[in-house]
């Protein structure tokens, strides 16, 4: 085989050989909450920002999204757009944070995270987050893995210069059970405001789930 021929073929083979064991991918469940449809989620409510509905905000809460009924399965997939508004300190300690967001599905932790909206002048100090890895012992620069770090606050009047950052989280994991819960927390410590929701909070957008049968 000519040199050539084989650099067309081992690509070629590799992604036949990915897609060989994936059966079947069905889209379970999905909601950019443009209707307001709160049906499986408790603890929900929605709000506009950047000019689309979100899920949130949320600060020291979170909510769940409970599906049932779903088809045989061997993983599960799920992505959205989550929104990280204001003045998030990352890994900081205490009386600033950290400042935690967390996924679990099922009662197990997938994501156990920090992040951090802080500045980051010449000759300032930045508080690192976590994220894209988990709290604690991991330090990366604030923002790092955003998909847009140009969004406003989240309150119009907020003294906040923080604005939102957009990341686009994809978490896929074993799962076959017919029912998932997945819920999404966060633990903000704030100790100097009064009006935390404006200081510190989290939205999600365009929720997808999806099984995946091998
Ligand atoms: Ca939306
Ligand atoms: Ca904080």
């Amino acid at each position: 085989m000519s040199k050539r021929l084989l650099f067309l073929v081992i690509p070629l083979f590799s992604v036949l050989s990915c897609h060989k064991n994936v059966k079947n991918v069905a889209v379970v469940y999905h909601n950019d909450f443009e209707t307001n449809d709160l049906t499986n989620i408790t603890n929900g409510d929605t709000v506009t920002f950047n000019h689309t509905t979100v899920l949130g905000t949320y600060n020291n809460s979170g909510f769940t999204l409970s599906l049932k009924s779903l088809p045989a399965h061997d993983l599960v997939t799920v992505s959205f757009d989550l929104y990280i508004h204001d003045s998030w300190d990352g890994n900081k300690m205490a009386p600033d944070g950290p400042d935690i967001w967390t996924m679990l599905a099922d009662g197990s932790q997938y994501i156990n995270t920090t992040f951090s909206n802080d500045d980051c002048g010449p000759g300032q100090f930045c508080s690192p987050q976590s994220y894209p890895l988990n709290y604690p012992n991991n330090y990366n620069n604030p923002k790092t893995g955003a998909y847009r770090t140009d969004l406003p606050g989240f309150c119009s009047w907020s003294f906040s210069t923080h604005g939102t950052t957009l990341y686009k989280i994809t978490k896929t994991f074993k799962h076959s059970g017919s029912t998932l819960k997945l819920q999404c927390i966060d633990k903000l410590v704030q100790t100097n405001t009064f009006t935390p929701k404006c200081d510190e909070s989290w939205s999600i957008d365009n929720i997808t789930v999806k099984a995946t049968t091998l």
